[in-house]
């Protein structure tokens, strides 16, 4: 890693490690192929060092659909063993936070929530933005918007109105079998032109190519995960009879599954989520590696309350980040998120990346604190289990 995180001046002890459970409702339930959610159980994790405090998320859900990781999983690695290996002696930057954690197998949300808090508590030792200190170089991101079943295509066009009137650069539907190629001839006919992708959460399987194959009319961005969760050999099998470029998200566990991916032809566009892929080290590894062999990379989301969001923001402004991501208005997500300002999409569909140091948005701990519902503090000890 060429940048300033690897080893970020002296030394940071950490005095403690926080991990918070806060339930926010979403303003409308969130249907993909796997099954639908209404509010999100968010893991915070809060770090206090040299007198400064660091916040990043854990993006796991409450089940095990989107991956394994869950959020009591989260909570059992980081309590029984990652903050113990971080709170055991002072941290020199990123780049040993994650080997501190290297012998363990796993757990990528749950690692990555701790190199998150971490980036934000250096840069506010320092003074600097997050977005800075990873080498962001945009001022604004473009944001997309990712749109759920409904009970009704009538119900879909709506929303798909309103983001598009709304500015939004990129619409994004979600699929499964029975909502898929109907769907998509609609708001096509509608908006003829609006940047259009979609997404099927590993819905299909190679026997769906020739269904799979009537997508591509539809002049779309892409067509995200169609096949397996932790499949690459397919995907490049389907992507040889595809004219629609296909983007891995699941697929994608690191950068060995990044280069793998590539190399295979299994996808022609990068989705990036910090979270699945273990953090921030594995996070910028891809970055590089897309931006060298010109693959496009986009962010993706996680219905992360405003502190992830506000990660992905960060993240987001580096220059291999070439589409728009799933990074959309904290409203669209929350009635009322955690972070003040909250997160806004101007009219040309773009998102300010905030120069202020750390993340750039306060935590609003008044609100934060009320929608609590569990706090667990984790300090410094002697280790009950053995320090591999
Ligand atoms: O597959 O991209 C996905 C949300 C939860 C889990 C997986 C996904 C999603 C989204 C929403 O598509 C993205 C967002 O706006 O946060
Ligand atoms: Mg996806």
């Amino acid at each position: 890693m060429t940048r300033e995180l690897a080893a970020a001046g002296a030394p940071v002890r950490l005095d403690a490690i926080e991990l918070r459970l806060v339930r926010l409702d979403l303003v409308e339930p969130f249907e993909t192929s796997f099954g639908s959610v209404a509010s999100r159980l968010v893991v915070l994790v809060r770090m206090e060092g040299d007198g400064v405090e660091g916040w990043g998320e854990i993006v796991a859900q409450e089940q095990p659909l989107y991956s394994y990781e869950t959020v009591e999983t989260a909570l059992h690695a980081v309590r029984g063993f990652f903050a113990p290996a971080l709170l055991r002696a002072p941290l020199a930057g990123l780049d040993d936070l994650a080997s501190r954690l290297d012998a363990y197998r796993g757990h990528p949300m749950a690692r990555a929530g701790l190199e998150l808090a971490f980036v934000d508590l250096i840069a506010r030792l320092r003074g600097r933005s997050v977005a800075g200190m990873l080498g962001g170089t945009r001022d604004r991101i473009e944001a997309g918007v990712s749109l759920g079943i409904q009970r009704r295509v009538a119900d879909l066009l709506d929303r798909v109105d309103r983001y598009v009137a709304l500015g939004y650069r990129r619409i994004k539907l979600k699929i499964k079998p029975g909502w898929d190629v109907d769907v998509v001839e609609e708001v096509r006919r509608r908006h003829p032109d609006v940047p259009l992708s979609v997404d099927a959460n590993a819905a299909y399987t190679l026997a769906d190519r020739d269904h799979l194959r009537r997508l591509d009319r539809f002049g779309l961005q892409m067509i995200e995960q169609p096949l397996d969760h932790d499949d690459l050999v397919d995907h490049a099998e389907l992507q040889r009879s595809l004219e629609t470029p296909i983007c891995l998200d699941e697929s994608i566990g690191g950068v060995r599954a990044a280069r793998q991916a590539l190399e295979l032809g299994s996808c022609r566009v990068v989705n990036m989520k910090v979270g699945r892929v273990g953090g921030l080290s594995q996070a910028l590894a891809i970055h590089d590696l897309c931006l060298e062999r010109g693959v496009p990379v986009w962010c993706g989301g996680m219905l992360e309350s405003g502190i992830g969001r506000a990660h992905n923001i960060a993240l987001a402004s580096l220059p291999g980040f070439t589409l728009p991501g799933d990074i959309s208005a904290s409203r669209r997500y929350f009635a009322r998120d955690i972070i003040v300002p909250e997160v806004e999409v101007d009219p040309s569909g773009m998102v300010e990346v905030p120069r202020r140091a750390g993340l750039g948005f306060e935590v609003d701990r008044d609100y934060v604190e009320g929608v609590t519902e569990s706090v667990e503090r984790i300090a410094p000890q002697r280790s009950a289990v053995p320090v591999p």
